[in-house]
């Protein structure tokens, strides 16, 4: 691969990388860029032991790119990771915590990593959900906009109403039908209920139309001359969990097996870890209640995964029919994790592994590591790094990831060691972890009883607390430096920042 980069290094060299580039397009062979990010992706895939769960083109990708298994997100919410990865800093320096605020307000300086490309001769797209909405910090040479006319909920009733009744082809079921769906067109449910919502085959949804619209570019080679980077965000498997029977279909309820957590899960955990997004999941408490209710949230995030994962077949086969699968870097991660049953939770914004780990493939034509897998701790703010580092652009300033190309081109480096940091907040209170590649250290506020030491050696699902066991009071001193040093490191901020 070394030879690779530097074939790459040497046309750069000779394109040059001036802003001045985007004005006059040149011919290049500057591989092109697919980022893709999935919207609550956890790691129930066949790779991280859930063979039950149809994924076979990210199996496939994972084949010919490199597996990172201990990648994570800086904050297992869409928002504050979203300005992470895209910025390359950590949460105290984008000041992004929420959903709500835009780093080109918080952080005028930081440079995302679309604009680094653009500004460096590239035709930069964007495809579904990548950037939270608003938070682009230039304007895309073409865009996909929200096309959709019905949310989900409205599609699956109108499914449903129409195997019912028949077709919507009298102005009595026009009229029945419109007073039905006043009463969820405007309900935007995300996030209050998660619902499994399976529609008819040949219904267009948000993923479908990216889909559509990145064809479309492939067909007419809008880019022209161009290399591009197409920044592609998929949206499900996102509450709601809508998808196409055929997925459902794959997903029999019989055969689906929620985790048994064990009953004293929590006696050693701080409840402030604790999230009640399972709220939004009706008939579960606290991940109990219904059995059923559980299975059928699980077939329903399991239709989205293979819907997805159908989808991204179908991006690498246009590659491959356009000619552009040698010369296209690829990219594929999920904002964050997802709870599905761990430690009774359903849902996200915790700081157990379900929910801040991140399934990450970087693809790289001609990598001769690709099949390999890297075991050690990486962040997803690492990403925007390591792919500057493979086309030979120059990072901004204020990006403060760490280069996985070390990684790319020896799996088994030793040398890399970069513990991971997540935060996740309880109101005003700010929760941190720290992974290591056996270890993860978190702390709730500033009170060390508030905290939480697992040792995934022995306990991979994290169910045993070790903070206060004797045995691991070592363990927990070195975590705790890991710690301290680790969260200092992430609130630098530059001086020349206001
Ligand atoms: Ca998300």
């Amino acid at each position: 691969m070394k030879t690779y980069i530097l074939l790459i290094l040497a046309l750069c060299f000779s394109l040059g990388t001036t802003a001045d580039d985007k004005k006059k397009p040149k011919k290049s062979i500057r591989p092109n860029v697919l980022f893709i990010s999935v919207d609550d992706l956890n790691m129930h895939l066949p790779s991280f032991g859930y063979d039950n769960v149809k994924a076979p083109n990210i199996e496939s990708l994972k084949e010919q790119g490199i597996l990172f298994r201990q990648a994570y997100c800086q904050y297992p919410v869409c928002g504050p990771s979203r300005a992470s990865f895209l910025t390359s800093m950590y949460p105290a320096q984008t000041k992004i915590f929420t959903n709500g605020p835009h780093v080109t307000d918080t952080r005028p300086d930081a440079v995302s990593i679309g604009k680094v490309f653009q500004d460096n001769g590239y035709w930069v797209a964007n495809a579904g959900k990548v950037y939270h909405p608003g938070a682009e910090d230039f304007t895309w040479d073409a865009k996909r906009t929200k096309k959709m006319k019905e949310n989900d909920l409205v599609l699956h009733l109108k499914d449903k109403f129409e195997k019912e009744y028949g077709p919507i082809d009298s102005p009595e079921k026009e009229k029945a039908w419109e007073v039905l769906k006043k009463q969820y067109s405007d309900d935007d449910r995300q996030g209050k209920h998660a619902l499994p919502l399976p529609i008819k085959d040949g219904i267009p949804l948000e993923d479908d139309l990216n889909l559509e619209a990145f064809n479309q570019w492939m067909d007419q080679q809008t880019y022209g001359d161009q290399p591009f980077f197409i920044a592609y965000g998929f949206h499900k498997p996102h509450v709601q969990y809508t998808a196409p029977q055929r997925f459902f279909d794959l997903y029999p309820l019989d055969e689906i097996q929620p985790e048994k957590v064990p009953m004293d899960d929590w006696n050693t955990k701080p409840l402030i870890a604790n999230w009640k997004r399972y709220e939004a999941f009706e008939d579960i408490y606290f991940g109990l209640g219904s059995m059923d209710a559980r299975k059928r949230y699980m077939q329903g995030y399991y239709a989205c995964i293979s819907y997805i994962d159908d989808i991204l077949g179908q991006l690498v086969t246009t590659l491959k029919e356009k000619g552009l699968w040698e010369n296209t870097i690829i990219v594929f991660f999920s904002d964050h994790g997802y709870h599905m049953g761990n430690h009774f939770l359903y849902g996200k914004v915790s700081l157990y592994e379900e929910s801040a780990k991140s399934p990450l493939i970087i693809r790289i034509p001609d990598n001769k590591n690709n099949g390999m897998e890297v075991m050690t701790t990486v962040e997803l703010m690492d990403v925007y790094p390591t792919i500057t580092e493979l086309i030979g652009l120059e990072n901004p300033s204020t990006v403060k990831g760490t280069s996985l190309v070390p990684l790319l081109d020896n799996p088994k480096n030793k040398a890399f060691q970069k513990p991971a940091l997540t935060y996740a907040k309880r109101g005003e209170l700010l929760g941190t972890s720290v992974r290591t590649d056996r270890y993860r250290y978190t702390q709730w506020g500033d009170d060390p009883t508030q905290s939480e030491l697992y040792d995934y050696e022995v306990d991979p699902k994290e169910y045993k607390n070790k903070v206060n066991d004797p045995e691991y009071a070592e363990v927990l001193k070195e975590m705790r430096e890991i710690f301290h040093l680790k969260v200092e490191e992430a609130s630098v901020i530059d001086a020349k920042m206001k």
